[in-house]
């Protein structure tokens, strides 16, 4: 009887210890600094060159340098309207598909002190577009990204080897020169034919071995550690495999891998992430607040309304990806006033409808805690590193928050804990609403959840709200909810 009692005891005393020790994390992992980049959420795009002058999308690599000419140019106006519309960094196109250099690259004449410009001077006496917006970043407090398009309609050498030892060289230059960079962006664009140093003809190259991606990666590991490179298929984001801000439901924040390189055919799959994939890679909506990239001033009366830009936020990073948001800069070198007037207003949007986080002080319940230092109330305490869990062998789960009195919802934001990995494949929302629970609807699947995923719903009165998570890949971790009443339905 003793041995049995003691056993008891033994074995409660080792169910109690696992109960306080977190969840075993569950593959594929981000690292640190996928997380960090994760939470930034929202940054800006910054598409400025040649084109802008010329009135094309994609230049052919033989416009005068000299083209180039803004009359007003204030590189720290684009870091205040960026910082007011709440971006937390901004990635720059160093190079675009016409080869042209907003730097004042030594290893190519066709660069920013061939044009017209006659901006402020970096320290060896010249222009340079990239020093000046390092400079504003550190003003601001914005972090600073580049885009160095491999494709190079300029370069005579494009299509062989000595262009790609080209290619290294350049990115080594921006990687060593700039300060830190949070993301480096490989475009996978290749439309073939070019200037190509006068040969004016077309080059085909294949996609997926010409550059020598591994050493690219290398280049930037090397020098940039804290870096994100983005591409189709990562290897620190990937592409979401549309141009509308729109990222998939469900959206995993993995791929297989090798599946994937920067031109890939398939690319609506990049929407959703790959569910069995075996790397963390998550999704990043890139949109243009213009139809363009570039500015061109017949679509002056085409940019993207605050409200617009609110929705792509919730399609974004309201399903577990990164927003990040174009300007094409106008041609006196300013974010023209439309952009940021509406890109201001959207922030002001969302801040207007996630602004009271009505289940702080909500009563909440669960189904199941793993222990105390994993219980509910982690899930509204306001931090991003404390969560709710579930104790193991538990897949399936509620959790219940019960308001003291009928309250307006149409907002619901859920975030897991993701350095333990995205757990949840399924999950639903309903609502105690005159004594009866109701499932809620978003108008779209519920999918996944991931860093963050915020559901919309035509507002409701509730007395309570339980979310069902109806299955996971092991014990669920969350980190927060929160349920908002915009004003906008
Ligand atoms: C694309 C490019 O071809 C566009 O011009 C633009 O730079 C966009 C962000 O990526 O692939």
């Amino acid at each position: 009887m003793k041995t049995y009692l003691s056993t008891l005891l033994f074995l409660s005393a080792l169910t109690a210890v696992a109960q306080n020790t977190p969840p075993a994390p569950i593959g594929p992992l981000p690292l640190p600094k996928q997380v960090k980049w994760q939470k930034m959420e929202t940054y800006a795009f910054v598409h400025y060159g040649l084109n802008t002058f010329t009135d094309k999308e994609w230049g052919y690599g033989d416009a005068d340098p000299k083209a180039f000419n803004p009359t007003r140019m204030d590189v720290e106006q684009w870091a205040r309207t960026f910082k007011a519309a709440g971006m937390k960094g901004v990635i720059i196109v160093a190079k675009h598909h016409d080869g042209f250099a907003m730097w004042p690259s030594p290893l190519t004449d066709y660069n920013i002190t061939r044009s017209s410009y006659d901006g402020p001077k970096n320290k060896d006496g010249k222009v340079d577009v990239l020093a000046e917006l390092r400079k504003a970043c550190d003003k601001y407090g914005l972090k600073m990204g580049i885009y160095l398009s491999p494709w190079d309609r300029n370069h005579a050498e494009y299509g062989r080897q000595a262009y790609v030892d080209y290619y290294h060289q350049q990115l080594t230059d921006l990687v060593t020169n700039y300060g830190p960079l949070f993301e480096v962006w490989l475009d996978g664009a290749n439309g073939g034919d070019g200037y190509y140093g006068g040969a004016r003809e077309t080059r085909k190259i294949d996609r997926r071995n010409y550059y020598d991606f591994s050493m690219i990666y290398a280049i930037i590991e090397e020098n940039q550690p804290n870096a994100i490179i983005f591409s189709d298929g990562g290897p620190g984001c990937r592409w979401v495999g549309n141009e509308n801000g729109e990222a998939g439901i469900p959206n995993w924040s993995f791929l297989r891998k090798n599946d994937v390189y920067p031109g890939y055919a398939n690319h609506k799959e990049l929407g959703y992430g790959h569910k069995n994939g075996d790397t963390w890679i998550p999704a990043e909506c890139d949109v243009s607040i213009r139809p363009g990239w570039f500015y061109h001033p017949e679509e002056d009366d085409k940019v993207k309304t605050p409200e617009q830009l609110a929705d792509i936020y919730y399609k974004s990073v309201g399903r577990n990806a990164t927003f990040l948001l174009n300007f094409p800069i106008d041609r006196e070198g300013r974010v023209n006033a439309i952009d940021s007037a509406n890109a201001v207003r959207f922030r002001q949007l969302i801040e207007e409808d996630l602004k009271t986080d009505l289940l702080r002080k909500a009563k909440v319940t669960a189904s199941s805690e793993r222990g105390k230092k994993f219980s509910a109330k982690k899930l509204t305490d306001g931090k991003w590193g404390t969560y709710w869990a579930t104790p193991d062998g538990i897949e399936v789960s509620s959790v219940t928050f019960t308001f003291s009195k009928p309250t307006k919802v149409n907002r619901l934001l859920l975030q897991e804990y993701i350095p333990l990995g995205q757990r949840v494949n399924s999950f639903a929302a309903e609502a105690l609403i005159d004594g009866e629970w109701t499932q809620i609807d978003p108008g779209e699947s519920f999918g996944n959840i991931g860093y963050k995923r915020i559901l919309r719903f035509a507002t409701i009165q509730a007395t309570a709200i339980r979310i069902n998570f109806l299955d996971s890949r092991g014990p669920v971790c969350l980190s927060g909810i929160a349920a908002y009443y915009a004003p906008r339905d």
